[in-house]
């Protein structure tokens, strides 16, 4: 039984991605009879989901967890919901910005996460670790990889259809400001993934889960 745990790679100048450095650090970690598994895609529209995809069909892991940095956040970000759209204000790391397309055009307006993201906050808090609640993803990479990935996984026809969703880290200190530490990031997504493995039951479409 795994999870996976997926990070992007650096883009828009910066020389590091905490969200990779922070799954990374957890790569083969066991929670709750689970192993993680750890990988980096691409900060790319086309390329990031192609990737994705792949890990999906080499691990069929039980959860899935995509990370990203979003700028300008003080708290680990639990998002809500996955929008059909991509639209850039700045250009992929492969030099394209899409602009007002969708991510799949035969796909619904949104998607839920299926992550029990209030357990999940809850668990977070009574860990002193800084979260929220997100209801937007941005119209970015993160948020094209997350749709994507809700898309693939309500098309799962795998008898328990594994749960994900996607949580945006800030800043590391050295970036700038808000920002948070690193091993704060780590500790943190630890026990998003043990709240999401250990959470039985959940609101499928508010991500309501009882609190353990
Ligand atoms: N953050 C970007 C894409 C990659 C990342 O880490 C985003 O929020 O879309």
């Amino acid at each position: 039984m795994k999870v996976l745990l997926t990070g992007f790679d650096a883009f828009g100048g910066a020389a590091v991605n905490p969200s990779w450095l922070a799954v990374q650090a957890l790569d083969g970690r066991s929670v709750a009879g689970h192993k993680i598994i750890a990988a980096q895609l691409p900060t790319a529209f086309e390329t990031s989901i192609i990737e994705l995809r792949r890990l999906l069909q080499a691990y069929k892991p039980a959860l899935v967890i995509c990370v990203g940095l979003a700028s300008g956040r003080d708290s680990m970000s639990i998002e809500r919901v996955a929008i059909n759209i991509q639209d850039a204000s700045i250009a992929d790391n492969a030099g394209h910005q899409p602009l007002d397309v969708s991510v799949i055009s035969s796909g619904p307006a949104a998607y839920f996460s299926t992550l029990p993201i209030k357990a999940m906050l809850y668990a977070l808090q009574k860990a002193g670790i800084p979260a929220e609640i997100s209801q937007t993803a941005g119209t970015f990479v993160c948020n094209h990889v997350f749709y994507a990935l809700m898309h693939a996984l309500a098309s799962s026809r795998r008898a328990k259809k594994p749960r994900g969703g996607f949580i945006h880290v800030p800043f590391l200190p050295a970036q700038g400001a808000p920002n948070m530490g690193l091993e704060t990031m780590v500790a943190g997504l630890h026990c998003a993934v043990e709240s999401a493995l250990t959470t039985e039951q959940y609101d499928l479409a508010y991500g309501a889960g009882r609190i353990n």
